[in-house]
């Protein structure tokens, strides 16, 4: 398949994975247009913080219609439109239309700020922003016209809520007349572009397909033990790959299921939810796997109707995943994913040593896995070594990143996932850790560059250098070393996290911690040597402040 701005698949792979039943030929659209008419009164999806609950039929109704008012606006096949919404139902409506219209979502998270929007919308050169009136205390409106203003393709602003001096959604004008669903996308076509942790001075963006993506949830629902009696509550924010598509909202969907927003992820609010919706199944990072595990010892609420615990993002310590089924009398399931593609799970079916020692194993027969050395050779058995793969539902290369594509992809396609596992014999795979240059704060994926660029941006840095420092809560933190210039007045760490702040960068990448030295440690070739660093911060971390 070719496609100007991304590498597909080569037509021998397409043509065995449609052989193979990986690819049927659907789309996103197509797919909420025959849920629709198979079960039009089930619950699709519930917003109970905006008393919201729409049916199969009112989601697909509400997705043909604003299909139509985006078609009017002149959004057309191929567009990129940035959404960037918190849990609300609104989410679906929209990405749901921009599917059929063909035009492109770009998944913005609600933490991301104004350096990542500015780039996303110049980069993607998308002709629409979605945004809430404001979210956790932030007003997006603002912001929406200082890039506006500066991104000459960015031509709508489409707000839920109060709009402010943009385009309120729900007087989208809908003109059924204008649309033509028979223009829609086909299943090999991109469905939209999904950020990528980063590890780069600016995220990359994934390109999935209709097949491809869908191809993941089908295989997720064996696995996650979907049906359509199915409650999926998204706690995490709803446009991250593992809530949307592990099995995720998108997966609930596709089996016919129940979506169910959760506005917070505070056991307090969740718990009241899970009681009130029966749900069945939800999936969560680390950290606040341990937050509820902790709360749900003495919690007044019933949460017996909690069948699958999911736990992913980052690794699970094995003696907080031990207590999982006897406090929530459910099974966990480890999810290893990542927005590239590959998806592993443990299967209830697995014995409980499998379930919380391993990080699961792929949802496909055709997911292909290497684990190889440093030199490319596989390693044996059981041994650690980097992770490669390549299959129905990962990538062959990030969207209009060419020189980079040739450093993540091996010649023959696979993806070098930056990831250091093991593979058991039963196929079960345990991640031992990361060779990417990248900081897993409590599954939120901060690329070091991206933040010691902004740094360096300082009057008063010289150099600098970000690195992951072990936290018993979040697994890892970041830690910025700098050195000042020679004659830079003395700095407070505080005024430099302001500094990242107000640069525009997202909350979570702003450095938890900030140590000056007079020099970095060099390795032998002149580089700063990252190993030596992380072990100054453990030693900086140990001894009394
Ligand atoms: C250790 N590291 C993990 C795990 C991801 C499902 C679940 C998660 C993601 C995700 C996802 C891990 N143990 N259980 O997209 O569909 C780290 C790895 C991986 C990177 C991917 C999904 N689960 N990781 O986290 O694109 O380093 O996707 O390569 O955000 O997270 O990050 P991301």
């Amino acid at each position: 398949m070719k496609h100007p701005d991304a590498p597909l698949w080569p037509a021998e792979f397409a043509e065995r994975y449609r052989a193979a039943g990986h690819w049927r030929g659907e789309t996103f659209g197509g797919m909420l247009a025959e849920r629709a008419a198979r079960h039009p009164d089930r619950v699709a999806v519930r917003d109970p913080a905006r008393g919201a609950r729409w049916t199969y039929q009112e989601l697909d109704e509400r997705a043909w219609r604003l299909a139509a008012g985006f078609a009017a606006r002149g959004i057309r096949a191929g567009d990129r439109v940035v959404v960037q919404l918190p849990n609300v139902a609104e989410f679906f409506e929209v990405i749901f239309a921009l599917f059929r219209v063909g035009a492109l979502p770009v998944f913005a998270l609600p933490a991301h700020r104004e350096a990542e929007i500015r780039y996303f919308c110049a980069f993607t050169e998308a002709v629409a922003y979605v945004i809430p009136d404001t979210d956790a205390g932030f007003d997006f409106r603002a912001l929406a016209s200082r890039v506006k203003a500066d991104v000459p393709t960015l031509r709508d602003v489409f707000v839920v809520g109060d709009p402010g001096e943009h385009t309120p959604l729900d007087r989208v004008p809908r003109y059924p007349g204008e649309f033509d669903p028979m223009t829609g996308p086909g299943p090999s076509d991109l469905a939209f572009l999904q950020l990528s942790g980063g590890s780069t001075g600016v995220p990359k963006l994934i390109p999935r397909t209709h097949d491809d993506y869908i191809c993941s949830l089908r295989g997720s629902v064996g696995p996650c033990g979907l049906t359509e009696r199915s409650v999926y509550l998204v706690v995490l924010p709803a446009a991250h790959n593992f809530p949307l598509s592990s099995p995720g909202s998108l997966g609930t969907l596709y089996a016919g299921g129940t979506v169910v927003l959760c506005p917070r992820p505070d056991p307090a609010t969740a718990f009241e939810v899970i009681e009130r919706e029966r749900v069945t199944i939800t999936g969560l990072v680390p950290p606040l796997a341990l937050m509820w595990t902790e709360a749900a010892q003495s919690t007044p609420y019933d949460l017996s109707s909690l069948q699958v615990f999911q736990v992913g993002g980052a690794k699970f310590g094995e003696e907080a995943a031990r207590r999982v089924r006897p406090v929530f009398g459910c099974t966990l399931q480890q999810v290893f994913g990542m927005a590239e593609g590959l998806v592993n799970y443990t299967r209830p079916q697995d014995d409980e040593e499998t379930i919380v020692t391993t990080q699961g194993r792929p949802i496909s027969p055709d997911d292909e896995i290497r684990v190889v050395d440093d030199a490319g050779r596989e390693v044996p058995p059981g041994e650690p070594g980097h992770l490669l793969t390549r299959g129905p539902y990962t990538i062959r290369g990030y969207w209009r990143a060419p020189e980079h594509n040739r450093r993540s992809f091996t010649e023959d396609g696979f993806y070098r996932t930056g990831d250091i596992v093991r593979r058991l014999p039963s196929g079960h795979l345990v991640v031992e850790g990361r060779a990417k240059d990248q900081i897993n704060r409590g599954g939120e994926k901060i690329s070091p560059e991206e933040v010691e660029n902004v740094l360096l941006a300082h009057p008063s840095v010289h150099d600098v250098s970000v690195v992951a420092v072990p936290d018993p809560y979040l697994g890892e933190r970041a830690c910025a070393y700098v050195v000042l210039r020679s004659d830079a007045a003395p700095l407070r760490p505080a005024a430099l996290k302001k500094f990242v702040r107000e640069r525009g960068l997202a909350a979570y990448k702003v450095p938890d911690r900030v140590e000056f030295v007079d020099a970095f440690p060099q390795t032998g070739v002149g580089k700063v040597s990252r190993k030596d660093l992380r072990s100054a911060a453990r030693a900086v971390e140990a001894s009394p402040a």
